[in-house]
């Protein structure tokens, strides 16, 4: 019989590279797909093979809010794995939605594992939550690991405590498998479009195209360790399959700014990028496309430069204060040592592959092949 994994959050970037790892593995995989006025599936048709996917892939309509809903698939599809990815991830949207934010990303992770508990699955299922590095928040040491003392920043931060929390007490209280993965920052080229690296491959893309004046961006001096969404979801299922449950730092160890990855995005295209200026006065200048007025890709090719391409110096990116969050997270960077010495797991795409995976996704995205 193949194992049964059962992933809310399915459709979203991590859910999507989870279920291509798992149906490679030979699971059977459970989705909990929420119901859209539009197909939100396209992740899971790009990323797994559909031979696979039509035969053990499942998806079911559901959210996370719906206790019931949550019960009854928990009961009915009796897996032994749970990763429970589903969230409103977004921090900044976190702050105009708290009580949805906390109603998700806490409560959701109560409610899977009560459904555990009282479908009597407790001596079998492994339960993964998807803790997150926004918990260190303001950090109280660099680099952050499993002992450093919490402090996050914003309502999303503050929901998932509440679930990190939840999951280490059912551990203690009813001896589950329930184990937390504490994720740094990790991107794709199936990054949601809001989140600020692939705003900024996407808007990159686009301007070496000559199809966007200038990209707008909040604090750039904000320091993340990012890390691939592909490498992060191996770390999640050897987590399950680990002899004990525990939490875990997931990280690279290394950490860049909004700045620096922007530079890379557009030196990647051999395009360098002059910054100029202080706080929102900070411009970056770069001799790129003007603007075309037909909305046609100008069909930059990487490597090939912009032959024949009418070009100008020009502002292209600059500082949107409307992008900037009521409290910060400046700076996150994690020691990734338990997991590699006790999971045998360590990131394996490096942060300038990283740049250069996203950003040909996206150019080869506008120019349709
Ligand atoms: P994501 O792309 O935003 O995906 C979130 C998923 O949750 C989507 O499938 C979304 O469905 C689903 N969802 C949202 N609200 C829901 C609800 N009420 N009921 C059921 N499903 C709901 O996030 P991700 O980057 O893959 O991250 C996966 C998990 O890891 C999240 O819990 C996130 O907080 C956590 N995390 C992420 C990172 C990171 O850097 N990516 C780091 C640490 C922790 P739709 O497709 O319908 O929107
Ligand atoms: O890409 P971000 O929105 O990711 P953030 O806030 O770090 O959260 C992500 O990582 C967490 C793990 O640490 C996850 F738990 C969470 O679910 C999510 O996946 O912002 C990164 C940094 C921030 O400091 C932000 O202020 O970039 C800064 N930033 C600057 N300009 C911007 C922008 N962020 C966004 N989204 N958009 C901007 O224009």
């Amino acid at each position: 019989m193949p194992k049964k994994a059962f992933i809310t959050g399915i459709t979203g970037q991590d859910g999507a590279y989870l279920t291509d790892l798992l149906l490679k593995k030979g699971y059977e995989v459970h989705g909990l797909m929420r119901r859209t006025s539009q197909f939100n599936t396209s992740r899971l048709e790009e990323l797994c093979a559909p031979e696979a996917a039509s035969e053990r892939l499942f998806l079911h309509y559901g959210d996370s809010t719906d206790s019931l809903n949550i019960t009854t698939l928990i009961e009915d599809i009796r897996p032994d794995e749970i990763y429970n990815l589903a969230a409103q991830s977004h921090v900044k949207v976190s702050f105009e939605m708290p009580i949805y934010t906390c109603d998700v990303d806490a409560l959701g992770t109560l409610r899977i594992l009560e459904a555990v508990r009282l479908a009597h699955l407790m001596d079998k299922t492994h339960i993964y939550q998807a803790s997150t590095s926004e918990l260190f928040g303001k950090v109280h040491e660099i680099p952050q690991t499993e002992k450093t003392p919490f402090h996050p920043r914003s309502p999303y931060g503050v929901a998932k405590l509440f679930a990190y929390w939840m999951t280490v007490n059912y551990r203690e209280s009813y001896g589950m498998f329930a184990s937390n993965g504490i994720l740094f920052n990790h991107e794709s080229p199936f990054r949601g479009e809001t989140f600020v690296t692939r705003k900024i491959t996407m808007a990159a893309a686009r301007i070496l195209n000559g199809l966007q004046d200038r990209l707008e961006l909040g604090n750039m001096d904000a320091k993340r360790d990012w890390g691939h969404a592909r490498d992060f979801v191996e770390a999640m299922w050897l987590i399950l399959q680990h002899d004990t449950p525990g939490d875990f730092i997931i990280a690279t160890g290394e950490q860049h700014s909004v700045r620096e990855f922007v530079t890379l995005a557009f030196e990647y295209a051999g395009v360098p990028i002059r910054w100029e200026g202080e706080g929102v006065n900070e411009v970056g200048i770069a001799c790129v496309p003007k603007v075309s007025e037909d909305g046609i890709p100008c069909g930059f090719i990487p490597g090939k430069g912009f032959e024949g391409v009418p070009m100008e110096e020009r502002v292209v990116v600059a500082v949107n204060p409307e992008f900037f969050r009521p409290a910060e997270v400046e700076t996150l960077l994690g020691n990734p040592a338990k997991s590699r010495d006790l999971l045998g797991w360590q990131a394996k795409t490096s942060f300038p592959q990283l740049v250069q995976e996203m950003l040909e996704y996206d150019l080869k995205k506008l120019s349709g092949k």
